[in-house]
């Protein structure tokens, strides 16, 4: 039996929610066009006959400039101490010498797979350049092309995972999908439809609490507050009339039914905490830790 944690690394944009969804064939992680989606570790596990690997989601990696990042980059940090195999993700775009010196930064120990994203988007000659170049690192087992999109290339890849899986028994029982509670997905696709419906600052001085979340017989009942640091962010938020915040309730509420296969009876509200994002207090009560 081989059993281990595969935690996915990267810069922002690079496609890691997207590959950890392709890898479950499941969408445990919110994605968006935005950098910086994705705030917390996410696990999903996978159990099959004869290995069992649990997944980790992680944020772009960034130069924290305030405390919600710095919580962000502590995510990526514990992922880091437990990593058995490294996901070292790039988008094929991006300038390899820069990508290159976040990597040696990282001092990996566990073998790492660089896993080159989004060769949908890139010619032969690309392709080429990128696996010539990171083929030569010292911290490079492995690298393999992949559309986390497309969905291509990811069978190669998991056959290259469990290559290096160390030996051990599960650890989670074999029908566990993830770690985390049912209403921090509640929370996580609500969030995404902010970064999908609104520009600018907004998705980044937002977040959102599920602060009731009740089973019925016909359907579940959610309530969730989305916070804001500013008044004006709030007034963004609803729209004229209201008619951004019924948008995004819609959009939110008919991707929950789905998450959870059930009918939804969705609540919104909007809430101002000044600053939430520098304090310490507001951050934990959010559940950034
Ligand atoms: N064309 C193409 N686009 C992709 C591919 N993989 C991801 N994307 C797109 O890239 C964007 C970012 O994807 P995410 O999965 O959110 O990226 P991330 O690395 O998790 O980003 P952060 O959470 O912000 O760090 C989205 O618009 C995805 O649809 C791919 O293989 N091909
Ligand atoms: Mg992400």
């Amino acid at each position: 039996m081989k059993s281990g944690f595969v935690n996915i690394f990267g810069r922002p944009n690079a496609g890691k929610s997207t590959l950890l969804n392709a890898l479950m064939g499941e969408k445990l992680a919110i994605v968006s066009p935005k950098v910086q989606t994705t705030r917390h570790r996410i696990k999903g596990i996978v159990t099959e006959p004869g290995y069992q690997v649990i997944f980790s989601d992680t944020p772009g990696i960034i130069e924290p400039k305030y405390k919600l990042q710095e919580k962000m980059m502590y995510a990526v940090k514990q992922a880091l101490e437990d990593t058995d195999v490294a996901l070292l993700l790039v988008d094929i775009r991006e300038n390899y010498e820069e990508i290159n010196t976040v990597f040696e930064s990282l001092h990996i120990k566990a073998p790492a797979i660089v896993v080159i994203n989004k060769t949908d988007l890139a010619n032969e000659q690309q392709k080429a350049e990128a696996f010539t170049f990171f083929t030569s690192r010292t911290y490079c087992k492995e690298a393999i092309g992949i559309s986390a999109l497309r969905g291509m290339g990811i069978k190669d890849l998991m056959q290259a995972i469990i290559k290096y899986l160390p030996e051990g028994e599960p650890f989670f029982e074999g029908d566990e999908l993830t770690d985390l509670p049912t209403k921090f997905f509640v929370g996580e696709i609500i969030r995404e439809k902010i970064f999908h419906l609104y520009e600018q600052e907004i998705p980044y001085h937002a977040t959102v609490q599920v602060m009731e979340f009740k089973e019925k017989d016909t359907l579940t009942k959610i309530r969730a507050e989305i916070i804001v640091q500013r008044e004006t962010q709030k007034g963004i938020i609803l729209g004229e009339g209201g008619k951004m915040i019924k948008e995004l309730g819609t959009l939110a509420r008919m991707e929950i039914e789905s998450f959870l296969s059930r009918k939804v009876f969705l609540e919104l509200f909007v809430k101002v905490r000044m600053k939430w994002r520098d304090n310490e207090v507001f951050l934990k009560e959010f559940g950034y830790q």
